[in-house]
């Protein structure tokens, strides 16, 4: 596990924030004491970042659960936005594709509200998701003979994810590009994220660029780096967690 637990690189705005202050978030969170004016100023400052600014409406009081944390394995936030996206799709399809943005919203469009989480033990309930299925965007390019798997790239250039192709075809797998009724922020990955709604937060890997139909699995990032492969919540990394579904 990386970090003592924690995801690095946890940021907020453009201002990565450090590991001192996520362990200290943590410290805080273990002895209650997050409220209020107990807080000390240089704490509060350093928390500011990650509570400012919620596009969500959904900001809860660092680092109790309920609200998003923002994280970027690169310190950055990569900028594409729809008009200059594009997400390619190769490998063992029948027609290798590019899409545009405008291209994901004339395939059909799926919503849902589901929870997402992270392993490291956040969870915000409910998230208004919409995108195109990733198993109709499949459809749409014709999965080859011999397929198994499904690779993601990331336009930040680092970080990578994969999902057998079973994992893949699952109704709660999007490739979404709406989250609470809004076009997907920057920092939540926008334009273009996936959303792969049973598994912990690592999976949904932000700034969607490429998608290659593959025979076999390959380890994403945090996977190289030890997390579990088959990520479901509650039942891998060791944790307990309500599955969400
Ligand atoms: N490209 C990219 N995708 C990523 C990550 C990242 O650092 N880079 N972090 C992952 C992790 S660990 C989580 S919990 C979620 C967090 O999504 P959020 O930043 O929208 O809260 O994104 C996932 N996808
Ligand atoms: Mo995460």
């Amino acid at each position: 596990m990386a970090e003592n637990g924690q995801m690095a690189s946890e940021k907020r705005n453009g201002a990565p924030v450090g590991r001192r202050v996520v362990l200290g978030m943590v410290g805080l969170g273990a002895i209650g004491v997050v409220v209020g004016g107990s807080v000390s100023d240089a704490i509060s400052r350093a928390l500011a970042p990650l509570t400012s600014g919620d596009e969500t409406g959904i900001s809860g009081v660092v680092p109790a659960g309920g609200s998003f944390r923002y994280y970027s394995v690169t310190g950055t936030e990569p900028e594409r936005d729809a008009s200059n996206y594009t997400l390619k799709v190769s490998g063992l399809v029948r027609a290798k594709r590019t899409f545009s943005h405008a291209d994901l919203g004339k395939l059909p469009q799926t919503s849902m509200t589901q929870d997402f989480q992270c392993v490291t033990g956040w969870r915000v309930l409910d998230v208004p998701w919409r995108g195109v299925r990733l198993s109709d965007l499949l459809d749409e390019v014709g999965v080859s003979p011999g397929a198994k798997a499904v690779l993601f790239t990331s336009f930040d250039g680092v970080y990578t994810e994969s999902l057998t192709l079973a994992q893949a075809k699952r109704r709660d797998v999007l490739v979404a590009t709406a989250m609470y009724g809004k076009p997907v922020t920057r920092s939540h990955g926008g334009p273009v994220r996936l959303y792969v709604g049973s598994m912990y937060g690592y999976k949904s890997l932000k700034w969607l660029g490429g998608i290659e139909v593959s025979d076999k699995v390959v380890p994403g990032y945090w996977e190289e780096r030890g997390y579990d492969v088959d990520a479901w919540v509650g039942r891998s990394n060791g944790r307990s967690d309500e599955p969400v579904e």
